[in-house]
């Protein structure tokens, strides 16, 4: 079986689940919310990496048909958490493919009204490969905004996006991606970059998530900076949604 015939197989079987990591308000000290990570079991047990099959899933335009389990999975999950906590949110990562046909908007309204989960509780991410195309980008982000969204750029940072590009887009929240977090405490080069990374947000007003928080005192470094919010193993992998939700509690 070659692996894009494998792929698809796990597609048509729903094979796809996700795990949850949190995302804290550094101000606050509480649980906002999670993004939603795509996890893969093959029938024999073993795991494959999202690093490895999401690419192959881009390449062969399986992607949107993931997108949309994904979305009905997310629903599935934690619709009654949502509906009991209205302040907390889930982040869902979208591909290029998903930000150029916007396909899986109709799809997200329907599991919305279905569930009764509030548009503003779910969260769009793309990563700035998404935003290249702009004018179909734009009309994504218009349509998503419009319904309630918050849209926010993935891996910030680590894209070719100009800064006009992102100026002239209806955004507001980015996610610096973990390079430049892992950098913080250490004489890498990245080190010199990160301090800019998040000037360069605050001048766009952008609200920012810092990916990939691992130590202490990162957290300091970044809190210091005026960084809203973080993610990372220092407070949680990502979990199953039960755990997920039993973290929001314990943590609000
Ligand atoms: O835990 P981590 O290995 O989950 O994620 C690896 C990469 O896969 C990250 O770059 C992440 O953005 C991406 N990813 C995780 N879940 C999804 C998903 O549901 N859809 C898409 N398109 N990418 C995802
Ligand atoms: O959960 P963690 O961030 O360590 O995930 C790392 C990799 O391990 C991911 O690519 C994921 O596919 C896989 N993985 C996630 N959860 C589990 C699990 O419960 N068991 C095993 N064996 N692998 C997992
Ligand atoms: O969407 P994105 O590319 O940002 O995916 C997040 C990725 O980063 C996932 O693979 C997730 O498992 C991983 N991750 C999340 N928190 C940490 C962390 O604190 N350290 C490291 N090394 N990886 C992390
Ligand atoms: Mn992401
Ligand atoms: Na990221």
């Amino acid at each position: 079986l070659s692996p894009r015939r494998e792929l698809e197989i796990a597609v048509a079987r729903r094979e796809f689940f996700f795990q949850y990591q949190p995302i804290i308000d550094l101000a606050k000290g509480r649980c906002i919310g999670a993004e939603a990570l795509i996890r893969w079991k093959r029938p024999d047990g073993s795991w494959v990496s999202p690093d490895l099959f999401i690419p192959l899933a881009e390449q062969s335009g399986l992607i949107t048909a993931i997108t949309n389990q994904l979305i009905e999975r997310v629903v599935g999950d934690l619709a009654p958490m949502l509906i009991d906590e209205p302040d907390a949110h889930i982040a869902i990562n979208l591909s290029a493919q998903d930000m150029e046909d916007g396909g899986f908007l109709p799809v997200l309204e329907a599991a919305l009204v279905r569930s009764g989960v509030a548009p503003p509780q779910i969260w769009l991410e793309a990563t700035e490969r998404g935003f290249l195309h702009a004018d179909t980008a734009r009309r994504t982000i218009e349509a998503a905004r419009a319904r309630g969204h918050v849209v926010a750029i993935d891996d910030f940072g680590t894209g070719y996006s100009s800064l006009s590009l992102l100026e002239g887009l209806p955004l507001d929240t980015l996610k610096i991606d973990k390079s430049f977090i892992d950098a913080i405490g250490r004489d890498a080069a990245t080190s010199v970059v990160t301090p800019h990374i998040i000037d360069m947000a605050h001048g766009l007003n952008f609200k920012i998530v810092a990916e990939g928080v691992e130590t202490i005192e990162q957290e300091a470094y970044i809190r210091k900076a005026g960084v809203q919010f973080a993610q990372g193993w220092f407070y949680s992998k990502a979990l199953p949604p039960e755990d997920f939700t039993a973290f929001y509690h314990a943590y609000n």
